[in-house]
């Protein structure tokens, strides 16, 4: 896909500034790795990194087993989902439209995705990080599609940034999907990421049935609205460098997930991720082998904020390096996503106006992540 320039005379989003003679092609200043950074043994963190006192992380402890705040986001068995059972299904289905409304997170276990499989991805994409600069750097991306080994989102010039790098590659539509574009090292890599997506592809179709049951309306609706089968799947492995000054910067900002469902496999050894609840900032304490599933953007509009997307953010760590993968299974990218008629009434009125994901997604292309403000300002007044 062609990014657009955004120098439109209507800016889609009214609350927003428009960024001035920005075309997206090329990123605005020369890229740094932040893993270079991290390797180079300096103490200083650049200022480029340095959040305002207001997002800096509250650091949760290095060791997952260390940490012992109780709290987390509801982790769900989802082994009698589709076993025959219609009460332990209910069950499930229950605690998955509990999690939506009250986190807009949750932890599936029991998923159907084989352990190995999910060990594997993260340690190809781990070796591929400790990979020379020389083998990482062929793969350099630029804004245009964001496909590549990364540094930045955003590009606006003069932001603070972030303390990652990240590698993006395209899995669906079948016409964006290109090996060439994936690493070559390890020698495993395309392999195994080519099945982990065609896995996540599959649970990302079941979990939308639940979703669409718990809505109240047919089971294959959401997805239909998504394209049906034409879907959009992309994969972000985010490497977060470990840095001594953990308590400055954050790995990634605070944003809603622009797209549908996000399923992101933490890091195993390292925490950092958390969710918003309220005015606090929950970590995430990860179940063993499960994923964590995330509503995003266009699953609050389809559902006329009957689910709402939440923001979440990453804290670096100052011990240790962590690794993710983000799965982000979306709508067919040039359709218009707006609520879904059986959930617009009278009383219910649609609250957002049509959209395509194409257009959605040059906000965080453009900007980087910025919390909520690009589906709250999207929202009409009731
Ligand atoms: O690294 C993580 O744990 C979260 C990543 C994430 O939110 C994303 O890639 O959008």
């Amino acid at each position: 896909m062609e990014v657009k320039g955004i120098n439109e005379d209507q800016p889609r989003f009214p609350n927003q500034r428009p960024i001035d003679n920005m075309s997206c092609q090329d990123w605005p200043e020369p890229i740094v790795r932040v893993q270079s950074l991290s390797e180079s043994g300096s103490t200083d963190i650049p200022d480029r990194y340095v959040k305002p006192p207001a997002e800096r992380p509250v650091l949760p402890n290095s060791r997952i087993n260390g940490d012992d705040e109780k709290i987390n986001i509801p982790i769900i068995n989802l082994a009698g989902l589709d076993g025959g059972d219609e009460n332990a299904r209910r069950e499930i289905l229950g605690q998955i439209s509990a999690a939506c409304r009250e986190w807009g997170f949750f932890q599936v276990v029991n998923h159907g995705v084989r352990h190995e499989l999910m060990d594997d991805a993260r340690e190809n994409w781990r070796q591929f990080f400790h990979s020379p600069m020389e083998v990482k750097q062929a793969y350099g991306n630029s804004p245009k599609t964001y496909e590549g080994y990364g540094s930045r989102l955003g590009v606006e010039k003069g932001a603070i940034l972030d303390w990652s790098d990240y590698y993006f590659l395209h899995y669906r539509p079948s016409s964006l999907k290109d090996f060439n574009k994936w690493p070559a090292t390890p020698a495993s890599c395309r392999e195994v990421i080519d099945e982990y997506c065609k896995e996540l592809v599959r649970l990302s179709g079941r979990l939308m049935k639940v979703l669409s049951i718990n809505l109240g309306i047919s089971e294959d609706r959401l997805q239909n609205a998504f394209g049906g089968e034409n879907i959009g799947a992309r994969l972000r492995v985010n490497f977060y460098p470990k840095w001594p000054r953990a308590d400055l910067t954050l790995g990634l900002s605070a944003h809603s997930g622009p797209g549908g469902l996000t399923l992101l496999l933490p890091d195993h050894q390292v925490t950092g991720f958390q969710v918003r609840k309220g005015d606090n900032w929950i970590t995430v304490k990860p179940a063993k082998h499960a994923f964590i599933v995330n509503i995003g953007d266009q699953i609050q509009v389809l559902s006329n904020a009957n689910y709402k997307s939440v923001e979440h953010r990453v804290a670096v760590n100052s011990a240790n390096e962590r690794v993710s993968l983000a799965f982000f299974y979306n709508p067919k990218s040039d359709i218009p996503i707006e609520p879904v008629k059986e959930l617009v009434t009278e009383e219910s009125p649609s609250l957002y106006p049509p959209m395509t994901f194409d257009e959605y997604r040059l906000f965080i292309r453009t900007r980087g992540p910025k919390g909520k403000s690009q589906v709250e300002s999207m929202k009409s007044p009731r």
